[in-house]
């Protein structure tokens, strides 16, 4: 067509769109396309992740679409996720965006096949390797999670000096889990991917993605069992921890069919068994493991999420859905024994336990509201509220402390860590590790002598303090150190750590 008819036919498009009162439509962005050119080689064609994480709704729920704008605009810092700012434009970057948060038209199938095709496991050197290749002691190890850089470190003990780094998967969450013995540990990333690692060899000896939405994991008492806990699909899958070959595979469903996402999975370790907590339908699961997994189902009037349990084992406390309240469920029984106000959501799961005068209590933080319950666990009633500087996330003591820490990990005061005297149930001291960083998550040593707190920062570090005179003693930089387990204090169930 000759240029000049060409421009005509143009104007009298625009002027007929000014007529109308109308703008001449703009051609939207080819996402799937998009998809396919700039982010399928890393992210998978069908979006479940390859060496990037899996880019879907669920997945993504934490990122929210604001931040992943600009995750896609600039890219992601110690990561290979690069800028696209300069290639793409604003409605190319908006329409990948929308891409990403849209479910998926069919829910992708994760069953045994799919899992065990991505199984890898190393040559196992470990079976010929009888002591640590290093002069720490093993059992104080602290195993400290990077979630800044998706890495893992590991610390001695003693000296508080690293011995070893390495690159973890994409999103770690949970405590790792460690075998009785203390040799192995297991992480759980919420892509699904389960990794197994050798204390004594430093090595990484197997890997396998048992989910696509993962919750967390949990090993079994004796050590030779992983149970995972899904959102996507809704399944709870029992791995063998020799190999993280597939034992079982749980279609979690209610007794009437009713499918549910599991919202976390423990360990019951006095029980031999796991207990799942099920996002969607009223009943709780209980794995007994004497004869392999067998299903018992605690039936209970609504879905309950983020347990504590008792030291026995005996009960379980968990959170009801309103955030105000608390239900006591005695899993002998198999049924709900009491409900206790609590509101502002308590986080049960990071519940401690210790002797105050005659009898055991339980203290936990609460995410909604600044303040710390303490239950008294005879009657569950509550025997004292903690007014705190904002709502906190962790909690953590020892048998051999005076003092339990508690972080106040939201609002204007997050750079605040309270110490309370567990023997007056008074706060009584505050601490400012770093001014203007997110202060969280403690785990002490194996003697309880050290406590180590978190400064929650690409350029955050691990702060350790004397536990008894609450002095600082060392501070190593770290990227985003989420959380630090100490081998000792997991393999025995310390009353002041997570379990
Ligand atoms: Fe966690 C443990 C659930 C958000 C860091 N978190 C747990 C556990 C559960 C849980 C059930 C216990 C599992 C275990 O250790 O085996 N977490 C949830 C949620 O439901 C919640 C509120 C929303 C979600 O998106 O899942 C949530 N958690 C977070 C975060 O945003 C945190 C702060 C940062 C992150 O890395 O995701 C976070 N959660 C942690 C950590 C633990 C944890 C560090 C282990 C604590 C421990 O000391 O054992």
């Amino acid at each position: 067509m000759p240029l000049l008819l060409n421009r005509l036919l143009a104007a009298i498009v625009v002027t007929c769109a000014a007529l109308a009162g109308t703008a001449p439509a703009m051609a939207q962005p080819d996402a799937p396309e998009l998809y396919k050119k700039h982010c399928a080689e890393c992210h998978g064609a069908d979006r479940l992740g390859r060496q990037g994480p899996a880019l879907l709704p669920q997945n993504l729920k934490r990122l929210r679409k604001k931040r992943a704008l600009g995750v896609i605009a600039n890219g992601r810092p110690a990561t290979q996720m690069p800028a696209f700012g300069e290639q793409l434009d604003k409605s190319e970057i908006a329409a990948l965006t929308d891409l990403i948060f849209t479910p998926l038209a069919i829910q992708p199938v994760w069953g045994k096949a799919e899992i065990e095709a991505t199984r890898n496991i190393a040559v196992e050197v470990d079976k010929y390797i009888k002591a640590p290749m290093y002069g720490a002691d093993p059992l104080n190890l602290f195993v400290v999670v990077e979630t800044g850089d998706h890495h893992v470190t590991i610390l001695d003990g003693d000296s508080f000096e690293p011995i070893h780094r390495f690159k973890s998967r994409f999103a770690l969450h949970g405590g790792p889990k460690f075998t009785p013995d203390g040799r192995y540990v297991f992480f759980g990333s919420r892509d699904g991917w389960v990794t197994k690692f050798d204390l004594y060899t430093l090595e990484i000896l197997a890997e396998v993605r048992a989910g696509i939405n993962t919750r967390n994991i949990a090993i079994s008492p004796d050590g030779s069992s992983i149970a995972v806990a899904n959102y996507l699909p809704h399944s709870l899958v029992i791995l063998n921890a020799t190999d993280l070959a597939v034992e079982n595979i749980f279609d979690v469903r209610s007794k009437d069919g009713e499918s549910s996402r599991v919202s976390a999975v423990y360990q019951a370790p006095k029980r031999n068994s796991f207990i799942a907590a099920l996002k969607d339908v009223p009943e709780i699961w209980e794995i007994k493991l004497e004869q392999g997994p067998t299903l018992r189902r605690l039936n209970i009037d609504e879905p309950l999420d983020d347990f504590f349990f008792d030291q026995g084992y005996r009960h379980l406390l968990g959170s009801s859905r309103d955030g105000k309240s608390a239900v006591v469920i005695d899993i002998d029984a198999g049924k709900p024994v009491k409900r206790i106000a609590l509101p502002g959501l308590p986080h049960l799961g990071s519940g401690i336990t210790w002797t105050y005068r005659d009898r055991q209590v339980m203290a936990t933080p609460h995410l909604k509201e600044g303040k710390v319950s303490v239950i008294d666990l005879n009657d569950w009633s509550i025997l004292k509220t903690l007014e705190t500087r904002g709502p906190g996330f962790f909690m953590r003591s020892h048998e051999k402390t005076r003092y339990a820490w508690t972080d106040v990990f939201f609002g204007p005061n997050r750079d605040l860590m309270h110490i309370i005297d567990k023997t007056s149930l008074e706060i009584v001291k505050t601490i400012k590790p770093a001014p203007g960083k997110t202060a969280a998550h403690v785990e002490f040593d194996r003697d309880g002598s050290h406590a180590i707190v978190s400064i929650w920062d690409l350029d955050g570090a691990i702060v350790i303090y004397d536990a008894a005179t609450l002095e600082e003693v060392k501070r190593i930089p770290m990227s985003k150190p989420s959380g630090k387990y100490n081998v000792w204090n997991k393999i025995t169930f310390s009353e002041g750590s997570s379990h």
